[in-house]
């Protein structure tokens, strides 16, 4: 485990010395002391991006930075197994989906080594003008600068859909990882020594929000933050963007619905359900934690539900069979209990779940829950838990169906399960939310675009959106004609 932090390439002792604890929540036991970068660290971070992006590496051609990408994800790939386990330790997700994250995330810097590489011929486009005596073309070009400020529920993934992009348009940046998990996002700095990324080009600053997190995206040489995480995090770092008018994308929280009509297959919709809401320990932005239910089949879906929630295994993530592990950290845990503990005092009817687990004694651990007919007012109907608690309520018509899934401030993503194509569309287009899911919740693939609408985020990631995130748009206008103007 790395105990420094990686600026110009090179593993450097934080200037104030200071560490702070990084913990398994399976055991609640400190496993390592990480270094904790501060305001002048990111300093000294900030201007190795801005010599590398002023240096050589401008004049790099997508080949080369795609040559560089795919080295990366061959040494990922190869160390695969390795950084799986070191995900369960810092997050506590099961190791099956620790796996996936990092072949994900081989996934991610082999995709944007494609589009590099296309970047090479897409460069320069020729505008079509009104007047021939002019020539437009537009050029795109690295944004410069970027800082990249990322959560902890797929620590390395988060990481990879901005570093990724970033290094493809040829940009230069700073990465901060979450204090909660910070294991991953330093093995990308042995990533960039392996394959011998220039110097600067990703610098990785690992740090708390306030004393590392804040500069970044108040610093003035900064041209780029890429932000995902809570709503009021969000809203403080595109205010601090705002002081230097830096580009800003944000990927923050969700509070999805997944509406299920009367002619859907409940055994295929129960098994979308209980992935969208328990994957990851709910702790997903775009969990489908709204359930909301034609009310001719509540009953019937409610009862398999219940049954099939209560099978699910809890434990060590490292433990075979386990499919939910422990909430990230002890913060967490007392956010998502509280909202239990709210929702018992306020009398919502509990379906299933809502306590520890009787065999876990130690770690941040929590029963599947399910909460039926929630209350549209209910706080645990509006606010994103972030945790394995799913909220119910019934619907009569398709117009009061979108409805309850629009009202909420966010926008991130939605699900809609039905065997009538028409009505799957008719919704789909109706739903105000960045992702919409058909017949399933939650897939996720790296070219199609992501993000949301309202209190959800600005901008997309993956895919050509990703990759536009860090580009300028320059034209270049040329008075062609041997006339005088
Ligand atoms: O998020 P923060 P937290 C939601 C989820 C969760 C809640 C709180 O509901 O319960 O957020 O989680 C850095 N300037 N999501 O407290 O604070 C911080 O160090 C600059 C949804 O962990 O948003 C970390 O690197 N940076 C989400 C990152 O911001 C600051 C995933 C995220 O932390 C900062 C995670 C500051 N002032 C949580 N303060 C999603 N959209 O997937 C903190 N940070």
């Amino acid at each position: 485990m790395q105990d420094k932090l990686y600026i110009n390439g090179e593993w450097v002792t934080p200037d104030l010395g200071q560490t702070f604890p990084v913990f398994d929540p399976a055991s609640e036991a400190q496993v390592h002391a990480a270094p904790a970068g501060s305001e002048e660290d990111i300093n000294h971070a900030v201007s190795a991006a801005r010599q590398a992006f002023e240096g050589s590496w401008r004049q790099t051609t997508g080949k080369d930075r795609a040559a560089l990408l795919s080295a990366m994800a061959d040494e990922l790939e190869h160390r695969l197994e390795e950084l799986a386990r070191l995900e369960v330790l810092d997050n506590g997700k099961p190791l099956p989906e620790a796996v996936w994250d990092i072949e994900d995330t081989v996934g991610v810097f082999r995709y944007y080594a494609e589009l590099a590489v296309g970047l090479d011929d897409q460069r320069t486009t020729e505008v079509a003008l009104p007047d021939p005596r002019f020539r437009s073309v537009v050029r795109r070009e690295p944004v410069g600068v970027a800082g990249h400020i990322i959560p902890w529920n797929f620590p390395l993934l988060m990481a990879a859909w901005k570093v990724a992009p970033a290094i493809a348009a040829g940009a230069t940046m700073v990465l901060k990882p979450s204090e909660l998990t910070p294991l991953t996002a330093l093995e990308l700095g042995k990533v960039a020594d392996a394959v011998e990324l220039p110097p600067g080009v990703l610098n990785i600053v690992t740090g708390l929000g306030k004393t590392a997190g804040a500069p970044l995206s108040q610093h003035p040489g900064v041209d780029k933050i890429a932000f995902t995480g809570s709503v009021p995090t969000g809203a403080g770092i595109m205010s601090a963007c705002s002081r230097s008018i830096k580009n800003v994308s944000l990927e923050l929280g969700g509070k999805s619905a997944f509406i299920i009509y009367d002619d859907a297959d409940i055994d295929a919709a129960v098994e979308w359900i209980l992935f969208g809401i328990f994957w990851n320990q709910g702790e997903v932005c775009s969990a489908t934690s709204r359930l909301i239910i034609h009310e001719a089949i509540a009953d019937r879906v409610h009862d398999r539900l219940k049954e099939e929630a209560r099978k699910i295994t809890i434990g060590h993530g490292m433990d075979e069979g386990v499919l939910l592990g422990p909430l990230v950290s002890v913060g967490q845990y007392e956010k998502v209990l509280n909202y239990i503990e709210h929702g018992k005092r306020s009398g919502l009817s509990l379906l299933t779940g809502g306590q520890r687990p009787e065999h876990l004694e130690k770690g941040y651990f929590l029963e599947p829950t399910i909460f039926t007919d929630v209350p549209e007012t209910s706080s645990l109907w509006q606010e994103e838990i972030f945790g394995p608690v799913l909220c119910t309520r019934t619907f009569r018509d398709e117009r009061e169906a979108i409805r309850l899934a629009n009202n909420t401030p966010y926008g991130l993503a939605a699900a809609v399960m039905s065997q009538d194509p028409e009505r799957c569309t008719r919704t789909a287009n109706a739903l105000r939310a960045g992702i919409v899911w058909v017949n399933c919740s939650q897939p996720t693939f790296t070219e199609a675009p992501w993000g949301g609408m309202g209190h959800s985020g600005i901008g997309r990631e993956l895919g050509q959106w990703g990759l536009n995130n860090y580009l300028e748009t320059k034209q270049i206008t040329e008075y062609t004609s041997r006339k005088p103007w």
